[in-house]
C-alpha cells in the first residue's frame, strides 16, 4: 500500500511539472521570452537556496536524532581500551569533514543564487585558472590527510605490536570458512599447538592441528554456533586465518577488524574493558534502548536486554555470508577461567584412540592411567562380588601394548595396567585367570595364531616375574579366530587386536 501511495505522489508531481511547463510556455508567449526567463532564473535561484537550508537542517537533525544508535556516540562508546582513541580519531575526521561539507554545500547552492542572470546584457567572466587557488585547495587537503593518516597508522601499530610474556595475554585463533568461524582456545597451557595444512582432514581434523605438538593436546575448538567468551581487562591476541576465500574478523564494539586471508595468517590484539553486562547497563540509561526488542511483542524484552556483542564477517564472502555472525560475551576474569575449564579439549574428545591419533599405543596420559586403574579395579571387584554368574568374566586389558611388528611386550607403557593387575591378583588370592591373545586378519592365519600365543605368553611372563604363582595363570593365543568387530575397517581391526583377561575361577 505504502509503495502505491508513494508511486501515486511521484506520478502526480510529474503531471504538475508538465502542467507548469505548459503554463510558462503560454505566459511566455503573452509576456515575451526575456521577461519570463528572468523571472524563471530568479525562482530557480531561490529554490536552490531553499533546498540548501532544508538539506542541511535535515542532515543535522537526523544525525542528532540517531545520536544514541550510532557508534561511537551515546552508549555505543568503545568496549576496548584502544577503541577510545580510535573513536577520538573518528570524531576529528567527522568534525573536519563536517566543516568541509557545510562550506562546499553552502557555496554550491548559494552561487547559483548570487550569480543568477539579472541583466541579459551582462556577460559572464571567463576565468582561465589561478595557480594560487589551485595550490591552496591541493595543499590544505594534502596536509590534513597526511596528519589524519599518520594518526591512524600510530593507532593501528598499537594493535599489531609484538607481545611478550610480560603482557600476560591470551591467544585465540579464528579460522574463517564458508560460512562459519572455528575458534581455537589454548587450554590450560595457554599455548596454541602447531597446525599444518597437510594434516587437514575434513572428517576428523578440519583445522589441520598437529597432534605431535604437545601444546595441541589441550586445545579447545569451538564450533560454528558456540558463544565466543573472553575475559575483561585481559589482553587478547587473535590469530586470524581462512580456509577458502577472503573473510574478515570484525568486532565492531571493540573497534577491531582484520582480513582473514587463506594462506596468510594475520592477527590483532585488543583489551576488552566492559563486560556484556556492564555494556547492557550503559544502554539501559537511554530511551532508544528501552523500546521492545521485537516490535510485534510490546511486552517482551527491551532492546538493551537482548543486546549482545557480535563478531561479524566484514567481507562479502558468498551467499551464506550473514551466517558468520557469532555472539561474543565478555565476562570477568574468574568467570572466564571457570568457563574455560568446562570446555572439552578437542584431542581427548575426538582424536584419542582413533586411527588419527599419533599417540595411540605409544603414550598414556596421567588422567587415562588413573581412570583405567579405577576401571580395572571395578571390573574385577564386580566379578568377585557377583554371585549369580552374570558378571562379565572377560575383561579387556586395554592398556597392554606390544612393540610394533613383534610379540615383545612394551613394558614401559604396559606396566601400569599389569602392575594394577598384579595388585588385584594379590588382593584376591583365589583368582585364576587365562591370558588370551587375539589378532586381526591381516597376514597369514597360522602366523597370527603364533603371534597371539607369544604375546599372551609374554604377558604371563611379566606377571610371573612379579611373583604371581604359575598355577593361577595360563596363556593362550586365538589368532584371528574370535574377532569382536569387522576386519574391513581400521577401527574394526584395531578392536580385534587385543589381549583379554578371562577369569577361570575366583
Ligand atoms: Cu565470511
Amino acid at each position: 500500500m505504502i509503495y502505491f501511495v508513494a508511486f501515486a505522489i511521484v506520478a502526480l508531481l510529474a503531471v504538475i511539472v508538465v502542467q507548469i511547463g505548459k503554463l510558462s510556455d503560454l505566459s511566455a508567449r503573452i509576456k515575451g521570452e526575456e521577461a519570463v526567463e528572468l523571472a524563471n532564473n530568479k525562482t530557480q535561484a531561490r529554490i536552490s537556496v531553499g533546498f540548501m537550508i532544508f538539506f542541511l537542517v535535515v542532515c543535522f537533525y537526523s544525525a542528532y536524532y540517531y545520536r544514541n544508535e550510532m557508534m561511537p556516540y551515546g552508549p555505543l562508546k568503545s568496549a576496548s581500551a584502544h577503541g577510545f582513541d580510535i573513536d577520538w580519531l573518528f570524531n576529528i575526521t567527522l568534525i573536519i569533514s563536517t566543516i568541509v561539507f557545510v562550506i562546499t554545500h553552502v557555496l554550491l547552492f548559494w552561487f547559483p543564487y548570487k550569480y543568477r542572470m539579472q541583466d541579459p546584457k551582462k556577460k559572464a567572466l571567463f576565468y582561465v585558472d589561478n595557480i594560487k587557488l589551485e595550490m591552496i585547495w591541493t595543499i590544505v587537503p594534502l596536509v590534513t590527510f597526511i596528519i589524519l593518516v599518520a594518526m591512524g597508522i600510530t593507532q593501528m601499530n598499537r594493535l599489531f605490536r609484538p607481545l611478550t610474556a610480560e603482557d600476560k595475554f591470551i591467544e585465540i585463533e579464528a579460522t574463517g570458512y564458508q560460512f562459519a568461524w572455528d575458534l581455537r582456545y589454548p587450554g590450560a597451557d595457554n599455548k596454541l599447538g602447531n597446525k599444518d595444512f597437510r594434516l587437514i582432514d575434513p572428517a576428523s581434523n578440519s583445522l589441520g592441528i598437529d597432534w605431535n605438538d604437545e601444546a595441541s593436546l589441550d586445545d579447545i575448538v569451538l564450533g560454528g554456533t558456540d558463544k565466543i567468551v573472553l575475559p575483561k581487562d585481559t589482553l587478547v591476541r587473535v590469530r586470524i586465518t581462512a580456509k577458502d576465500v577472503l573473510h574478515s574478523f570484525f568486532l565492531p564494539h571493540f573497534r577491531v577488524k582484520m582480513d582473514a586471508v587463506p594462506g596468510m595468517p594475520t592477527f590483532f590484539t585488543f583489551r576488552p574493558v566492559k563486560t556484556t553486562k556492564e555494556f547492557k547497563e550503559e544502554l539501559r540509561k537511554y530511551p532508544e534502548w528501552n523500546t521492545p526488542s521485537d516490535p510485534n511483542d510490546p511486552t517482551g524484552p527491551k532492546r538493551w536486554e537482548t543486546f549482545e556483542y557480535e563478531l561479524a564477517c566484514a567481507e562479502l564472502c558468498g551467499k551464506g555470508h550473514y551466517s558468520m555472525r557469532r555472539v561474543v560475551e565478555i565476562v570477568e576474569r574468574d568467570e572466564y577461567d571457570s568457563w574455560l575449564k568446562q570446555q572439552k579439549a578437542f584431542y581427548p574428545e575426538k582424536i584419542r584412540g582413533t586411527v588419527a591419533d599419533p599417540w595411540d599405543g605409544k603414550r598414556l596420559f596421567p588422567n587415562e592411567i588413573k581412570a583405567r586403574a579405577e576401571e580395572l579395579k571395578k571390573d574385577i571387584a564386580d566379578y568377585i562380588a557377583n554371585t549369580d554368574g552374570t558378571a562379565n568374566k572377560v575383561i579387556q586389558l586395554k592398556h597392554v601394548f606390544y612393540e610394533s611388528g613383534s610379540a615383545g611386550l612394551n613394558s614401559k607403557l604396559s606396566k601400569y595396567e599389569l602392575d594394577n593387575l598384579v595388585e588385584l591378583l594379590n588382593k584376591y588370592p583365589n583368582l585364576r585367570v587365562e591370558l588370551a591373545g587375539h589378532t586381526d586378519n591381516t597376514g597369514d592365519a597360522a602366523a597370527n595364531l603364533t603371534l597371539s600365543k607369544t604375546r599372551a605368553d609374554n604377558v604371563m611372563q611379566y606377571l610371573l616375574s612379579k611373583n604371581i604363582a604359575a598355577g593361577r595363570l595360563s596363556a593362550n593365543g586365538y589368532g584371528q579366530t574370535q574377532p569382536l568387530d569387522t576386519n574391513d575397517t581400521p577401527e574394526g581391526r584395531k578392536k580385534n587386536r587385543r589381549t583379554e583377561l578371562r577369569i577361570i575361577s575366583k
